[in-house]
């Protein structure tokens, strides 16, 4: 045990950053969905107990908790514990609180320096030490990578960041619960405690889909500890429920991005934004791409550019300069010309009339007809003739009928089926003339729609006449 324990407690409590009062836990999986509940608003919501320890708080404060919860994950806001909120209450998740009560401090949590420290005090047995060091240090190269923060391990001593295995009840108040449930904590920046970082042993730890994979995990945790909190956005990599990411590469979403770079300023090695956008750049990927009213969008990263068919040169700008209230980065876009409506989607979707955003949006991406567990698509086309929308995420692909308003049946199919040799996966797609322009990675396949197939393969800037 660390030195200053009472202090390190004090600080905590007197920010109510976690609970006010310690959560007896069961031994038990077996909970009974009112037990789950008061438990999990109590740990991520703040719902306390009463001075008398008795739960006589009144049924409307826990349907306002409940209400709360429903708005965070984006659900039907009841105030019930209806099937959807129970489903999700019993997903793997982080064990900090999604709302944080800041009576006593400023919202703004952050290591006043750039050079952190970090030590490893103990193992899991699910893993090699080697691995287990691994995830750590790519865990923190995550947060490194996209800020000046530079992260030093040491071996001894005190470390800005301790980070160690434990289960149940390990030192802090904040137990952990046996297998899955709670997964791993950290607290954010301050002294003491501040920045530490604790993961469930009784869970399996790994490096891969088995278990839970340590480094997705640490990489979560360690944003705690450098003061971020957790994000609604169900991409981001601090939504606090668990998701297994394949394992190509991991690259660390906008939205966790732009939560770092607020608190710690972009990396001195960064590129410049207008060197990040070489248009002509050979290997220059897209995000996604679409028409509107003659125009063509095309999204990469935080910027757009303008495309006019009069025009050869474009127009590049800031999307959050042009819609500062729409998220900076889009997944999928797509006109419906009959509609006159673009839509624009990451996490949920937007529907925008010319520049406008129309009202009632954002939607949820599940209202089209989508799996509930469905979180991004990767591109989106309108095909005028036959009134249908491809929806493209991973390798499959969805038909939506804009018409009735509802998906297709038979879908989804594997997107090498119908467009045999556009590969596993589109970035970006739009409809031009009768053809089909699929991005994927640094190229561009020219498709035919009416002979159903590839007739030009071109480099991705090749839009850019480069
Ligand atoms: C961080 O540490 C490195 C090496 O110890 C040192 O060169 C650098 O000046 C330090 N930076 C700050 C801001 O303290
Ligand atoms: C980060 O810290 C390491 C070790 O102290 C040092 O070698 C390196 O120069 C530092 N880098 C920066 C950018 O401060
Ligand atoms: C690791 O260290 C923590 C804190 O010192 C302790 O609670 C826990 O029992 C230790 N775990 C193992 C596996 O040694
Ligand atoms: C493009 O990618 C290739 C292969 O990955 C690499 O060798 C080349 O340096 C990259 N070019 C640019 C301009 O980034
Ligand atoms: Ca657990
Ligand atoms: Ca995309
Ligand atoms: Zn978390
Ligand atoms: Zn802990």
């Amino acid at each position: 045990m660390r030195p200053s324990l009472p202090t390190a407690l004090l600080f905590f409590l007197g920010l109510s950053y976690c609970l006010a009062l310690p959560v007896p836990y069961d031994d038990s999986n077996e909970f009974t969905e009112q037990d789950l509940k008061f438990r999990y608003l109590r740990t991520h919501y703040a719902l306390h107990r009463n001075p008398a320890g008795l739960m006589r708080k009144s049924a409307n404060s826990v349907a306002a908790k409940l209400r709360e919860l429903q708005s965070f994950f984006g659900l039907k806001v009841t105030g019930e514990l209806n099937e959807e909120t129970y489903e999700l209450m019993q997903q793997p998740r982080c064990g900090v609180p999604d709302v944080g009560e800041y009576n006593f401090f400023p919202r703004k949590l952050k290591w006043s320096k750039n050079n952190l420290t970090y030590r490893i005090m103990n193992y899991t047995q699910d893993l090699t030490r080697a691995e287990v060091d691994r995830a750590f240090k790519k865990a923190f190269k995550v947060w490194s990578d996209v800020t000046p923060l530079n992260f030093t391990r040491i071996r001894s001593g005190t470390a800005d960041i301790m980070i160690s295995f434990g289960t149940k009840e390990h030192g802090d108040f904040y137990p952990f619960d046996g297998p899955s449930g709670l997964l791993a904590h950290a607290f954010p920046p301050g002294p003491n405690y501040g920045g530490d970082a604790h993961f469930d042993d009784d869970e399996t730890w790994s490096t891969d889909s088995r278990g839970y994979n340590l480094f997705l995990v640490a990489a979560h945790e360690f944003g705690h500890s450098l003061g971020l909190e957790h994000s609604r956005d169900p991409g981001a990599l601090m939504f606090p429920i668990y998701t297994y990411i394949g394992k190509t590469g991991f690259v660390l979403p906008d939205d966790d991005v732009q939560g770092i770079q607020a608190l710690y300023g972009i990396s001195s090695l960064c590129h410049s934004p207008s060197k990040a956008m070489d248009k002509c750049d050979a290997n220059l990927t897209l995000d996604a791409i679409t028409e509107l009213r003659g125009e063509l969008l095309i999204f990469k990263d935080r910027f757009f550019w303008r495309l006019h068919p009069q025009m050869v040169e474009p127009e590049l700008v800031l999307t959050k300069s042009f819609w500062p209230e729409l998220p900076n980065k889009f997944d999928a876009a797509y006109e419906n010309p009959i509609k006159d409506r673009v839509f624009m989607f990451k996490g949920e979707f937007w529907a925008m009339n010319g520049y406008d955003i129309v009202a009632d949006y954002p939607k949820k991406i599940y209202e089209l007809g989508f799996p509930k567990e469905m979180k991004t698509i990767d591109a989106a086309v309108h095909i005028k003739d036959t009134g249908k929308t491809l929806f493209f995420t991973g390798d499959k692909y969805w038909s939506y009928d804009e018409e009735n308003q509802v998906m297709d049946e038979g879908y989804p199919r594997l997107i090498e089926e119908e467009f045999a040799g556009i590969g596993t996966r589109v970035d970006a797609v739009y409809q031009r003339n009768g053809y089909l322009y699929f991005f994927s990675g640094p190229l561009q396949f020219e498709y035919s729609i009416w002979s159903k197939r590839i007739v030009r393969i071109l480099h991705t800037n090749s839009i850019f006449w480069c």
